[in-house]
């Protein structure tokens, strides 16, 4: 069997890269540079002289693909994965076979050489799933002798925009392949905000969108063959996306990520957190969003070959951790001192401007996971039972206590104000004891939370009025 250019990526007119695999080697890769007479489909023959030229025959790329789908699913490990929570281990079940699918794409593409795109959210559980993706994929990629084209994106926000799709359509562009590109989501909001984006890349990559937020039923990524959600299999948010991710690439690596999978239920507050990866939660929070205090100024993005280097070095790490959490104390206490609070009839109802307690130029800590832990914090101050709304920008951030969670819903809150003020809120979700609205401008910020305040006020009962 042959060798045959099976992806070409441009550069200088001088400088092509061509991925050449070779068939008969379970699709083992090389690369060649240069201005090679080579096209895409191209049998690869040597000179006399030793350099690369085309044979007469070309290669049936349809035939190739046929073989690279019938390689990479004789690779999938079809069994169970097991964590040793019977709950986790229920959902993967009904999910592997779907989970089983996605791993064949992601495979079948990297055997191909085909780009392959992927935008993780920058909190500890999309960075942990990214992290995971990425050692999985190396081990795998190395294992085979595979060359392969990721590109590693982190996201600031849970949507997939118009503008990141015409990015990844740039990035990917400059390649030439047999093989339609790959573009893997990790922790996005599943929501209509994403619609656009996903209008503009679907006819020209294969997408794979792994997520654990409520599905909104008008959301365009619903009909992707490669949609998975816990929610369509029985689970919900506590399965969270970096373990969704991390138990996706069980079936091809046995690469061990249960520091990622923890870490990922830490980061999100899933009930089926254990102490397992606190460190790497914590860590993977600060490396993802304060990244000027840690790789210099104008950095924008953080790709898993960056966090694997952090992780590598104990001693960087546990600086870097023991910096993150001072930071985080700090916040905290910042928080608490800044906080309005209201009786409420048997709640409590506490408001915080972030942008009071974070500095300008630091995205650390993150709204997300501040707002969360000083909402554990307010608990072990002793105020039980309480509604937080955090403003941070344009966003209103919302935490409700486990306890009340059960008798107040929040997204009854969020489609109030939705109802209400549909020239101000530009989106929003969430579940009963999280969420969180955006505003179409920051400016609105005040309004809208005294808006929002008055809401929670009225369904929870206002008792008496007590700032400080
Ligand atoms: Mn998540």
């Amino acid at each position: 069997m042959p060798r045959v250019v099976s992806c070409i990526k441009h550069g200088s007119p001088k400088d092509q890269t061509y991925f050449i695999i070779d068939t008969s080697d379970g699709f083992a890769a090389e690369e060649a540079h240069g201005d090679l007479p080579l096209a895409v489909g191209d049998i690869v023959e040597e000179t006399e002289s030793g350099a690369l030229a085309p044979s007469k025959k070309a290669y049936g790329k349809d035939e190739l693909r046929l073989e690279a789908k019938k390689s990479s699913s004789s690779l999938i490990r079809k069994g169970k994965y097991i964590t040793g929570n019977s709950e986790i281990d229920q959902i993967t079940s009904r999910m592997k076979s779907k989970l089983d699918d996605i791993a064949e794409l992601i495979v079948r593409k990297m055997m191909l050489c085909a780009p392959i795109v992927v935008r993780f959210h920058n909190d500890a559980d999309g960075s942990g799933g990214a992290y995971a993706l990425y050692l999985s994929v190396r081990d795998f990629a190395s294992s085979h002798s595979l060359k392969t084209n990721f590109v590693w994106l982190m996201q600031r926000g849970v949507s997939y925009s118009r503008q990141d799709a015409e990015n990844d359509i740039l990035i990917t562009n400059n390649y030439e392949c047999i093989e339609k590109p790959l573009l893997v989501i990790i922790d996005f909001g599943t929501n209509p905000e994403s619609n656009q984006g996903i209008g503009a890349v679907k006819d020209r990559f294969d997408i794979a969108w792994l997520d654990h937020h409520p599905i909104v039923p008008d959301f365009a990524g619903l009909e992707l063959p490669g949609y998975a959600n816990t929610w369509q299999f029985g689970g919900d948010s506590n399965y969270t996306a970096g373990l969704l991710t991390s138990v996706m690439c069980k079936s091809f690596s046995k690469v061990d990520t249960s520091e990622m999978e923890g870490a990922s239920l830490i980061g999100d507050y899933s009930d089926y957190a254990t102490e397992k990866g606190a460190d790497m939660s914590a860590l993977l929070d600060f490396v993802t969003s304060d990244l000027q205090a840690i790789y210099g100024p104008g950095k924008m993005n953080v790709t898993p070959q960056e966090i694997d280097a952090i992780v590598a070095d104990k001693e960087k790490s546990r600086e870097l951790l023991e910096y993150a959490n001072m930071r985080m104390e700090e916040a905290l206490d910042n928080g608490i001192k800044s906080i309005r609070k209201y009786s409420l009839r048997s709640a409590n109802l506490a408001v915080l401007d972030f942008e009071d307690i974070r500095s300008e130029d630091s995205k650390y800590p993150l709204p997300g996971r501040y707002a969360s832990k000083l909402l554990d914090r307010l608990d072990e101050k002793g105020m039980k039972r309480t509604v937080l709304v955090v403003s941070v920008g344009s966003y209103l951030l919302m935490r409700i206590d486990k306890d009340l969670c059960a008798d107040f819903d929040l997204t009854r809150a969020m489609d109030e104000m939705k109802n209400r003020y549909p020239d101000e809120i530009a989106g929003g979700g969430g579940h009963r004891c999280a969420g969180s609205i955006k505003l179409k401008f920051k400016e609105l910020g005040r309004q809208m939370t005294a808006s929002l305040v008055g809401i929670i006020r009225a369904e929870l009962g206002p008792k008496e009025i007590s700032e400080d």
